[in-house]
């Protein structure tokens, strides 16, 4: 398969838009009629509910008949990724999910030849659907949007997601550092919209020290086209498998990376 024209990436984008829609409808009835028993485990604080897989089946099945040439790597069935591939996950933030907290997402993506081309993120609590296209910006619900200004660490809001994937001690390392220097730190548990929060300027920088790709590449596209700055996650040969994630704006992404020990380019 090879790479796409301007318009076949349109075509898919407009196709994403609507698939993510009806996915957030399915989200949120199942949501608002969450109960305990329908919560399973895949490992310690790995939460999975049945809408998971739910939400997950109707993308696929949509994107199979829509764009049967393209390939598809998704949080719970797995896939490939091929020179054009779909990332799916169906439920960003499942832990919230699951306990009743209004803050989880559907997220798709889309890359050719490792590059993510766009991203869509949909939050359905709060109606709020994120969108970016790798040159052409980013927005929230239609309108541009750009990264904050915060000028310094002490009025900063940073966020720190945790991963099992990764010794604690990084992540204690990260939080420390943050706040030695007098940034505030919080964690959501949806690394999704904690990247589309940067994207939209009410946090100033988000690092995890291990995402999947599903989880990361269309909020790492999105703080990138509303002027932040990222690290090059799709650079490395296994990102498929995932890998550190920092995003940030401008004037906090370097020492973060510092902290960190997260490389970005300079
Ligand atoms: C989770 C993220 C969370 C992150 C975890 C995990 P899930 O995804 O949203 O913020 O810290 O590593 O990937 O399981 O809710 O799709």
């Amino acid at each position: 398969m090879s790479l796409l024209t301007d318009t076949c990436l349109d075509k898919r984008l407009k196709a994403a838009i609507d698939i993510v829609h009806e996915a957030g409808a399915i989200a949120l009835a199942a949501f608002n009629a969450m109960s305990p028993e329908k919560i399973a485990f895949k490992g310690p604080q790995d939460f999975l509910t049945e809408t998971d897989i739910e939400v997950e089946t109707l993308i696929r099945q949509r994107l199979n008949k829509a764009f049967p040439e393209d390939g598809i790597l998704a949080e719970e069935s797995g896939g490939e990724v091929q020179t054009n591939t779909w990332i799916i996950d169906p439920i960003d933030g499942t832990a919230n999910f699951a306990r009743g907290i209004p803050h989880f997402c559907i997220v798709l993506g889309f890359v050719s030849q490792n590059k993510t081309q766009f991203g869509v993120i949909f939050d359905p609590c709060h109606n709020e659907m994120f969108i970016a296209q790798a040159g052409n910006g980013a927005t929230l619900n239609g309108e541009a949007i750009t990264v904050a200004s915060t000028p310094c660490f002490s009025s900063a809001n940073l966020e720190l997601g945790w991963s099992q994937r990764v010794p604690n001690e990084r992540y204690l390392q990260s939080l420390q550092g943050f706040l030695e220097l007098g940034a505030n730190v919080r964690r959501s548990a949806c690394g999704a919209l904690a990247l589309a929060y940067v994207a939209v300027g009410r946090t100033d920088g988000y690092v995890e020290h291990h995402m999947n790709p599903w989880d990361c590449l269309a909020g790492m596209l999105l703080v990138k086209e509303a002027g932040g700055i990222s690290n090059a996650f799709t650079d490395s040969p296994d990102w498929p498998q995932g890998g550190a994630v920092l995003a940030a704006s401008p004037q906090f992404a370097y020492a973060i990376a510092d902290i960190t020990a997260i490389t970005i380019d300079k």
